[in-house]
């Protein structure tokens, strides 16, 4: 049946019977249901970066962490990819294949504060590390800087325990005000003038590197003169 739903959502047949709409009411209830568990995933490792902070502050007068943003990919994102990398589109296929359903952003002041949070982050016991991409020692060609991490963490519902993948992505206020404006290239690459822009954004990303590394040294050395006995 999910071969009809597949010839149905691609287009391929445009009248669906009443058991094929049947399969598909039956799916979508599956979907959302597979949607609400990545929302609590979200929920669940925001919780965790809350807790950090505030202990963090607690301890050190200061906010490692800015801004924690969070979204669940968009179902027709969702399809999109299934279909542009020739996987089924189903809920199993969507767990067993898409890493990137539940995504958190985590922007902290300085690069040092990435490593720190992340670290803490991944000690926690029931948080395993499935993947980890770093993006800030190795940039990517465009100038592309972020901390990249896939991880499982487990959800309590009322009758189970459900180990949901979520991507955790952390960046300085700097990168992340760069990949937003560089999202905006994503559909333009071949379009006239873009190798300009390209160009252009590499050389942001270049000086907001060294900016970055700067801020954090001047922080250092801000602390170093509250604090000129240690
Ligand atoms: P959105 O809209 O942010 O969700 P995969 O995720 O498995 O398809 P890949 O390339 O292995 O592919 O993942 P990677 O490199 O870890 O990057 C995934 C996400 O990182 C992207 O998600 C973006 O959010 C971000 N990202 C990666 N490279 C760039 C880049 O060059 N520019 C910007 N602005 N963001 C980037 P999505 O699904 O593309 O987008």
């Amino acid at each position: 049946m999910e071969n009809e739903l597949q010839k149905y959502f691609l287009g391929q047949d445009s009248s669906p019977s009443i058991e094929q709409l049947d399969t598909i009411f039956q799916n979508a209830k599956k979907f959302s249901d597979m949607l609400m568990m990545y929302q609590c995933a979200i929920r669940e490792i925001r919780t965790k970066f809350e807790i950090l902070n505030d202990d963090l502050s607690f301890r050190n007068n200061r906010n490692p962490i800015e801004m924690i943003k969070s979204r669940v990919k968009k179902p027709q994102s969702i399809l999109e990819k299934l279909k542009r990398r020739n996987l089924e589109l189903s809920v199993t296929s969507v767990l067993e294949n898409l890493n990137d359903v539940a995504g958190v952003r985590v922007i902290c002041s300085f690069v040092d504060d990435i490593y720190k949070v992340a670290e803490m982050f991944t000690r926690q016991d029931d948080v395993t590390v499935i993947e980890i991409k770093d993006y800030i020692k190795n940039p990517k060609p465009n100038g592309y800087r972020s901390y990249h991490m896939i991880v499982e963490i487990p959800v309590f519902f009322a009758d189970r325990k459900q180990p949901v993948k979520v991507e955790v992505q952390f960046r300085t206020i700097a990168m992340d005000f760069w990949a937003s404006l560089e999202h905006g290239m994503k559909y333009k690459k071949d379009m006239p003038k873009a190798e300009e822009i390209i160009a252009e954004l590499k050389d942001c990303a270049d000086i907001i590197a060294k900016t970055d590394l700067r801020m954090q040294d001047i922080n250092e050395r801000l602390q170093a003169l509250s604090h000129p006995e240690e």
